[in-house]
């Protein structure tokens, strides 16, 4: 069968390399990538490409109707830092948006959905280490209990009206093809375009603050290999805890410094987002992932610092 596929949110940091992803896959003509802003130079000249507002009920059912997807991603989001600054707006665009699409693919028999979580979805009570699938969640930002609802109104719709959606807990995401947009792990991407620009960085998080993080290739790998695996192999339908690399800000430097030895980094310790870093998974715990469609993760440290300065420095 021939997938007609819609990526809500295509200009953003995931959208821009899963929508080249999917195009290579499907054939360009068959992924219509849609945002709110106009695309991208890259988005627009590969495909297809809408605007939408998923805020906006009447225009997204137009989208649907008019192209009939078999999936849909829905990466329309606003990240934690943003929705500190703009709770109602994050909690709105991040709920609603998310209804209308559920919504939708009942009505139009949308074949699968995609919607991402996040290590957001952990507040400070929960296991700082090896963060387990299960446990207490108690998300102190508007961004980390949007996601906590998403998540349970996600695994509603399947229950109760077949929607085969699935979902992943991001960790922070670090790629050079775009850059991210609002979230708390976003010093992990800005440090690599620092480090080749001026030989230093300051770091917004504290020198011992570990999070998890996840290269790009990963993150599109793990998304499309959760929406390619059989649906009886999916067996949360809340979202999937991914583990991919815990590190400090130190510890990336150090590494950088491997490739750039005069690299240097400071810390500033009156930055906000340090409280959400501070709420958040240490390490996390990914082996329902491994079990139920044999995740496994390619890029550690090394070989993501590697590759990110090789890339970046074509780019830059
Ligand atoms: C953020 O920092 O808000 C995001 C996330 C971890 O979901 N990158």
């Amino acid at each position: 069968m021939t997938e007609k596929i819609l990526v809500i949110g295509a200009n953003g940091q995931i959208g821009t390399e899963l929508v080249m992803a999917l195009r290579g896959i499907h054939g360009a003509e068959n992924v219509i990538a849609s945002d709110i802003n106009d695309p991208t130079y890259a988005i627009r000249n590969s495909g297809p490409f809408e605007i939408v507002n998923v805020l906006d009920k009447h225009n997204l059912h137009h989208i649907f109707d008019k192209h009939r997807p078999t999936q849909v991603y829905l990466l329309a989001a606003i990240l934690s830092a943003v929705g500190e600054k703009k709770p109602k707006m994050a909690w709105d665009l991040n709920m609603t948006g998310l209804i209308h699409v559920l919504d939708f693919a009942v009505e139009f028999k949308t074949a699968k959905v995609f919607w991402p979580s996040s290590i957001a979805v952990f507040g400070p009570h929960s296991p700082q280490y090896n963060t387990p699938q299960y446990c207490v969640m108690d998300p102190n930002t508007v961004y980390g209990f949007s996601k906590l609802a998403g998540e349970r109104w996600c695994e509603y719709y399947f229950e109760k009206y077949g929607v085969d959606v699935r979902s992943i807990r991001y960790p922070g995401l670090i790629g050079w093809k775009a850059s991210p947009g609002g979230g708390t792990t976003d010093y992990a991407v800005h440090i690599f375009h620092e480090a080749l620009k001026t030989g230093k960085y300051e770091s917004f998080l504290s020198a011992d603050t570990a999070l998890p993080m996840m290269y790009m290739e990963d993150a599109i790998r793990a998304t499309i290999s959760l929406m390619d695996a059989p649906a009886g192999q999916i067996k949360i339908r809340s979202s999937y805890n991914l583990a991919g690399i815990s590190f400090t800000p130190t510890q990336l430097a150090q590494e950088i410094k491997k490739h750039i030895p005069a690299f240097e980094i400071s810390y500033t310790d009156t930055d906000p987002r340090q409280a959400i870093a501070d709420s958040w998974p240490k390490s996390i715990d990914d082996s329902s992932a491994q079990q139920d469609w044999g995740w496994k993760l390619e890029y550690d440290l090394p070989k993501m610092t590697a590759d990110m300065l090789d890339n970046l420095k074509r780019v830059l």
